[in-house]
């Protein structure tokens, strides 16, 4: 394995460089349909996105409105925690609630 040698003109090994690379990120995305309630939909997004009432009322009638909306930003783990997090909360209520990610 090369080491690093900041002023020898040594370039990085390719591992560590991969290392210092920003991981990848993933947009967390609500989906819209006909019977989850509007109520339900404010209470998972402040819930599992930690919104307001407010920013989780505006994100809700966007999806309502436009078919999709923005829940947030995330690493891929934390994405998909969310994502998972929101089919069992919507499966628990009897509602179809689905969520999706995909990557920025
Ligand atoms: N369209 C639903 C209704 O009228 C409300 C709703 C909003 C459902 C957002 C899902 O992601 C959703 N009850």
């Amino acid at each position: 394995m090369s080491e690093y040698h900041p002023d020898s003109g040594e370039e990085l090994d390719s591992e560590v460089r991969d290392e210092l690379d920003e991981p990848p990120m993933y947009s967390v995305l609500l989906l819209n349909d006909d019977y989850t309630t509007m109520e339900f939909v404010v209470q998972v997004l402040m819930f599992v996105f930690n919104k307001t009432t407010e920013e989780a009322t505006r994100i809700m009638m966007n999806v309502h409105n436009n078919g999709v909306g923005h829940c947030g930003t995330f690493t891929f783990e934390i994405a998909e925690t969310k994502v998972d997090m929101v089919h069992k909360l919507a499966r628990e209520n009897n509602f179809p609630l689905k969520c999706t990610m995909e990557r920025e």
